[in-house]
């Protein structure tokens, strides 16, 4: 097996002893009452979400197969999403590609900065970090530490100074650099606080100002393990500044991993990136199908 799946499987390790071990059990119910609850339970435990487990519970009720692959191929639709699950713009030599990170306070943006940046730099690609988190000095420290890492420069100011200027001059450096890859990191917020969310727009604001096509990725990092919270996070940061994905952090640290399928299920954005641990390459691109195969098989 690819090192890269073992890697995966250990990381969702504990969500396949909490939540898959008593799916396992609840799918040789023959009652097909007790199926249906001991299901519903299951699955509302292991944070899958209302609407995701109705789906589930409804491939299974009532059909011949085999259930286990019956699920398997359910899960796999949800998380293929029906509409916007389209191709990530391709990254191309026309100047830099950037990605903003967005999300609540502790959600993993500057780890995750610091692992696509590892990632983008192993890949052969040149990479500038932006240090748009100027609320605290530790923060700017942590990101450099990244930076030096991967060999990835950092771009910052002072502590207190204005996050979109710090986002500006770094596309300025970008473009003037011909750089691959600008990825932005920046501070932790509430999603119900206006003027905090104002701040992320004006940020996305600045970057345009260099050209249309820039953020041509923002993405809200989500920490897996606040359960369906997450949800009401993922609808209000996109309203504020349009979602084109999702990355879910620390999957290893929780046994509820099915919020995987419950963000997917009633948020109409695509998962990118899963977060499986602290180190560089802790960091998966999502694929559907690998998810569910680690998760189940
Ligand atoms: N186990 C595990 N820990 C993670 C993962 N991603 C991030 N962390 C840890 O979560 C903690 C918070 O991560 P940060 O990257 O600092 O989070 P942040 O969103 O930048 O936090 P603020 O800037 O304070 O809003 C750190 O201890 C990280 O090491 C993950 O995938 N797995
Ligand atoms: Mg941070």
């Amino acid at each position: 097996m690819a090192g890269f799946f073992v890697n995966l499987k250990r990381g969702l390790q504990k969500t396949r002893s909490g939540l898959v071990n008593s799916l396992k059990s609840a799918v040789t119910r023959q009652d097909p009452e007790e199926l249906r609850e001991e299901l519903e339970a299951v699955l509302l435990q292991g944070d899958v979400g209302i609407l995701a487990a109705d789906r589930l519970i409804k491939s299974i009720q009532g059909q011949d197969g085999d259930r286990w692959q019956l699920l398997e191929e359910e899960m796999l639709r949800i998380l293929e999403g029906e509409g916007e699950n389209g191709e990530r713009p391709p990254i191309t030599t026309g100047g830099p590609h950037v990605i903003l990170l967005v999300g609540t306070n502790g959600s993993g943006k500057t780890t995750t900065a610091g692992k696509l940046a590892s990632k983008y730099a192993g890949e052969g690609k040149s990479v500038l970090l932006a240090a748009a988190d100027t609320y605290r000095a530790a923060a700017i420290e942590q990101l450099q530490i990244w930076g030096e890492r991967s060999g990835v420069d950092v771009i910052s100011q002072e502590r207190g100074a204005d996050a979109a200027s710090v986002a500006y001059d770094s596309l300025s450096a970008a473009i003037a650099r011909n750089m691959d890859v600008l990825i932005v990191d920046t501070a932790g917020r509430l999603q119900t606080r206006s003027n905090l969310m104002d701040e992320l727009k004006k940020i996305r604001r600045v970057l345009q100002k260099q050209g249309d096509q820039y953020p041509q990725e923002t993405f809200l990092v989500l920490d897996a393990t606040i359960g369906q919270n997450a949800l009401s996070q993922a609808r209000l940061f996109h309203e504020a500044v349009e979602l084109d994905g999702l990355i879910l952090t620390k999957l290893d640290g929780t046994a509820k991993g099915g919020m995987v399928l419950a963000v997917r299920q009633e948020v109409d954005l695509p998962v990118r990136y899963i977060g499986v641990g602290e180190r560089a390459d802790d960091l998966m691109e999502f694929s559907p199908k690998e998810f569910v195969q680690a998760l189940l098989e």
